[in-house]
């Protein structure tokens, strides 16, 4: 049966024509394109990179980024809404999209010099080039201020050591956006393929997104050009900044993880009987499936409002990490509650639901893990960072 969505509380309504238009169009997609080849791609652990330039033609890269570089120029509840249907395919595919826009367009959007957003915009946007965001470090994950890649300057540029861990796309990418401390200070810079010294071989025998790429970095002496330094980019606040993009996709991605649970757990609620009924007759069950829409709905209300202040330039990061926070826990409590209630049959790749449950494992740690984003509201609310010292 194709997938008709959740929307207990009419939200569509809350949707202007063409943001039902953008979800459908991704829908469709992933129902066509995606949900038929997913569960190969993860059981033999590749990306389907034939799903690319589809996605490309679909405009779903640097969606809401300006039309003059070859973006889409939406609004922030089309790109959600987008993200929430990839993701309803696959986390890894809505990973590759969120990497692509949030991570590596954006910055060389707001970082990057006119020439350097001539350059690659365009051509990320069509996907003739593939991006990676290189942040986190062998040991410095949660804590990216302690990095220790080192960029030094010499005539003409930048040589860079040092090494990346956990990146999406950095096998494949032509383009790798690396943080790394010039005098003490990070600062970012556009590293290409090819380039003498630069590596990035894969990092294999995941149990999570599996149907992704993730890769190792490594610098050796690797000479960086002046004009492949992001100007704009000082701190550690230019890289967060663009995890605030990235999260804000997560966490209307996890939702369409959550609907796949949901849905596939009503439908086998429905057909499988046990006791002579079926399984959805029985109350410890429909309490299951009464928690999962309920969630659901109130991720959906998160994300929605989210989108506003995201579009009225209102939005705060720690917004965002309450939303990330929230419907990523949600959507892993309802994968798991969806693998219960099919049974044996939950573990296998006929359902979609131990694969959604694997993903979010992934989900949950990336873009900050979830007690990352604890402590992050902790601070907040109450004006005392419990970081660490
Ligand atoms: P802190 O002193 O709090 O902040 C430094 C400066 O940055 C500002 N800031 C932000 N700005 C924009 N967006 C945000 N989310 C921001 N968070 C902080 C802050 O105001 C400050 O500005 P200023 O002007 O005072 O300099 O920094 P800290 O070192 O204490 O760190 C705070 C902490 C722990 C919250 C931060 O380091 C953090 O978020 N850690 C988690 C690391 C993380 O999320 N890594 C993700 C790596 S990328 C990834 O996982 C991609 S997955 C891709 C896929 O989808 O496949
Ligand atoms: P650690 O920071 O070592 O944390 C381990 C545990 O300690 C966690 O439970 C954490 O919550 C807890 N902890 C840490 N500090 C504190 C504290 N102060 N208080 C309480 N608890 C604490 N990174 C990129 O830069 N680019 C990418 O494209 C990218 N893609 C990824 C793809 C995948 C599949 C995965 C799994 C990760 C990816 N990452 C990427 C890395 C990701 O962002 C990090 O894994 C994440 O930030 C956590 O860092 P860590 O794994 O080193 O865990």
């Amino acid at each position: 049966m194709p997938f008709r969505g959740v929307d207990y509380y009419n939200l569509d309504e809350l949707l202007s024509l063409e943001e039902r238009m953008v979800r459908d169009t991704v829908r469709d997609f992933v129902e066509s394109e995606v949900i038929p080849i997913i569960e190969d791609a993860f059981q033999r652990a590749y990306f389907p990179m034939e799903l690319v330039p589809k996605m490309a033609q679909l405009g779903l890269f640097g969606m809401t980024l300006p039309q003059e570089y070859g973006c889409g120029g939406m609004n922030n509840v089309c790109y959600g809404l987008a993200m929430q249907e990839l993701e309803r395919g696959d986390s890894g595919v809505r990973s590759f999209a969120s990497v692509q826009s949030s991570l590596v367009m954006y910055p060389i959007y707001k970082y990057g010099s006119e020439e350097q957003r001539r350059k690659w915009l365009p051509r990320l946007a069509r996907a003739e080039a593939i991006g990676c965001f290189g942040l986190t470090e062998p040991d410095y994950g949660s804590n990216p201020a302690g990095m220790i890649t080192t960029a030094k300057r010499i005539g003409g540029g930048y040589l860079l050591n040092g090494a990346k861990m956990w990146i999406t796309n950095g096998s494949i990418a032509d383009v790798a956006v690396v943080w790394a401390k010039l005098d003490g200070e990070i600062r970012g810079f556009l590293v290409e393929k090819g380039m003498k010294g630069f590596t990035a071989p894969e990092m294999l025998n995941k149990h999570s997104l599996r149907a992704s790429v993730t890769s190792e970095l490594i610098f050796h002496d690797v000479e960086i050009p002046e004009e492949n330094m992001l100007p704009g980019a000082k701190g550690l606040k230019a890289p967060l900044s663009c995890l605030t993009q990235a999260r804000y996709g997560i966490a209307w991605g996890a939702i369409g993880a959550a609907m796949a649970c949901y849905d596939a757990s009503v439908q086998y609620a429905t057909t499988r009987i046990q006791f002579g009924k079926p399984i959805g007759a029985f109350q410890l069950v429909q309490e299951k499936l009464a928690y999962m829409l309920t969630e659901i709905t109130k991720g959906q209300l998160l994300c929605w409002r989210l989108a506003k202040l995201k579009d009225e330039e209102k939005l705060r990061p720690q917004q965002v990490s309450l939303a990330k926070r929230n419907n990523v826990a949600i959507a892993l409590d309802i994968a798991r509650l969806a693998r219960d209630l099919h049974g044996a049959n939950g573990i296998t790749s006929e359902y979609p639901v131990m694969r959604h449950m694997l993903n979010l494992e992934s989900v949950k740690t990336y873009e900050g893990t979830h007690d990352i984003h604890t402590l992050i509201l902790g601070a907040d609310i109450t004006g005392i960072p419990a970081f660490g010292e």
